[in-house]
Parts: structure tokens; sequence; C-alpha cells
């Protein structure tokens, strides 16, 4: 039988529609929530993102801006951009789109992002709160995962989670909450002999290692829940993710698709994340 199909759009909808909702209760109060962007280089997928970022901000109400600045960005100039929008009153949340140019300090812009605008929830403060399970801003791409989950009535506790990769965009932050989901975690990466061997074991199994066709189907439990973070483009050019989408359906009992599975739920989530912020530098929470 086949898997159910896990709609990233349909999901990401409904939590836009709660979002939106917030935003005009918000609005009642004369709080207009605002997100900052900033966009180094022109990398063409970055580009993408933030422009469907910007969408998102748009259909719910949320005032947004895109600050862009040229591939050559010295750090001292991001840093300053960052420090301005900082001390802003009227911008609740900032996010520095990844990957910077080689030439700059990720590490180094992470930390001067105010903490309580930090609507990635990448700045160390943050994965700390995350960490120990107090965190109110939570990491876009994993909290997507997880409303994913508990949308379709997936439960997670007693699971076996097999998360693949160990970024701290995705892997670190997707145990973690899987963790705290009272699920039993295991994170594998690329020094892991015997990938299958574990696979094979996850009753969840969450990808995000960037390699198409990565998991094959008899890698794959049967009835097992797929979630595939990753974006790839394949040799004709289309996007996919690192599972094997149609064999591996036929094992599975429910799979994200690439697009239109978790690449929606990131951007929904940095929406519910800047109404948090917004609510929190108001006093509200
Ligand atoms: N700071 N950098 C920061 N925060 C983030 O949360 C991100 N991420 C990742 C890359 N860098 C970041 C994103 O925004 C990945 N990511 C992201 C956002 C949106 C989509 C995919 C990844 C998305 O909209 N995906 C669509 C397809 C888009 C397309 O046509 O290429 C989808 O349906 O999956």
């Amino acid at each position: 039988m086949a898997a159910k199909r896990i709609d990233g759009k349909v999901i990401s909808a409904a939590v836009l529609d709660r979002c939106a909702a917030e935003v005009a209760a918000l609005k009642e109060k004369n709080i207009e929530p605002c997100l900052a962007v900033i966009l180094v280089g022109e990398d063409p997928a970055s580009q993408v993102y933030v422009r469907n970022k910007q969408r998102a901000c748009e259909r719910i109400g949320v005032r947004s801006f895109t600050i862009q600045l040229p591939a050559d960005t010295d750090q001292q100039t991001l840093l300053d951009e960052v420090a301005k929008l900082n001390a802003d009153p009227a911008v609740h949340g900032i996010l520095c789109q990844l990957p910077l140019p080689r030439s700059l300090d990720e590490r180094q812009l992470l930390l001067a992002i105010d903490p309580k605008k930090d609507v990635d929830a990448f700045h160390p403060v943050n994965v700390g709160q995350i960490t120990i399970g107090s965190a109110k801003l939570l990491p876009c791409t994993p909290a997507g995962v997880m409303e994913m989950l508990r949308y379709e009535g997936i439960e997670v506790e007693g699971k076996h989670c097999v998360v693949l990769g160990r970024s701290n965009i995705v892997g670190k932050p997707m145990a973690l909450l899987l963790l705290q989901a009272n699920g039993t975690v295991t994170i594998c990466h690329s020094r892991t002999p015997n990938l299958a061997a574990y696979t094979r074991q996850a009753d969840i199994l969450v990808c995000a290692v960037g390699k198409e066709k990565l998991i094959t189907a008899d890698m794959v439990k049967p009835g097992a829940v797929l979630i595939d973070v990753s974006i790839n483009r394949n040799a004709e050019g289309k996007l996919c993710g690192d599972v094997d989408f149609d064999p591996v359906s036929e094992v599975a009992s429910a799979i994200t698709p690439v697009p239109g599975g978790v690449g929606p739920m990131t951007i929904a989530m940095l929406m519910q994340n800047t109404i948090t912020a917004a609510k929190q530098q108001s006093g509200l929470i």
C-alpha cells in the first residue's frame, strides 16, 4: 500500500491562517510585527527562499523588509547592519539568510543578533534554551517537522527517531525536539558506518544530508514515517530530497515530498517566531 503523502503546503497554510488571526489581534493592540531579513550576495536558492519568506509576511500581515548586501560586503558592515536592527524597537525579528559568502564569519554574526530578535533561534542563548527545553523561539525547520507530525497525528513518544545529519540548523536541533517529545533518538552523520543498519530501525526517519536517492526502499522499515528535509537538484534540474520517493512510498506509511514538504513549513514557523518575538518585546508574554 502506498504511503500517505504529508502535504507541507496544506499544513503550512493552516499555520499561516492561525498566524494571520494572531497578527490581526496584535494590530488591535497597535502592535505591528516586523521582520527584517539580511541577504548577502546573490545565491539563487537563497533569493527564492527569501522571496517566499516575504510573501508569507504579506499574506499574514507582518511588515517585512530585506536588506540586500553585495557578496563582497565586509564583516564590520554586516555587524553594523545587525546593530542598527537590534536597536530599532519597530523591528521584532532579524534573520540573516545562510549560507554567507565564505569570506564572512557566520558564528560571529549569529552572536551579534539580539537573542530576543533571533527568529531563527541560532544564537547560542536560544540554542541553550532549546537544549534545556524552555525555548520560546524554536528553530524553524525542526519546529516545522514537529508541526507536521502533530498535524498528522503521528505520535513521537516511544518511537525510535533516526536523524541523518548533524548540522546546527537542522540535525542537532531536530534531535533535541524529538527527544523533548519523548522519542528515542539516534543521530547519524557522514562518519557513521553502515547507515542502513540504523535507518532500518527507524520508526521516524528524518533525512537532512543533501544526497539524491541516499535512502532507498531496502533501507526503510515497513510502516516508517519518512521526513525529507533536503533540497537537492537532480540531473534534470528538478528539485528532490534524499529519499528515493516512489519506491520508498511503497514501504513507508507516510512521507513528505520535495518540494511541497518541509520547505513551506520552515517559512510558516518563521512567521510564528516573528509573532512570538513581537509579543515578547511588547511585554505580552
Ligand atoms: N538564516 N538561513 C537562515 N534561516 C533559514 O531558515 C534558512 N533556511 C535554509 C537555508 N538557509 C537559511 C531556509 O529558509 C533552508 N530554507 C528554506 C526555506 C524555504 C524553502 C526551502 C528552504 C522553500 O520555500 N522550499 C520550497 C521550494 C522552493 C523552490 O522552489 O526552490 C519547497 O516546496 O520545498
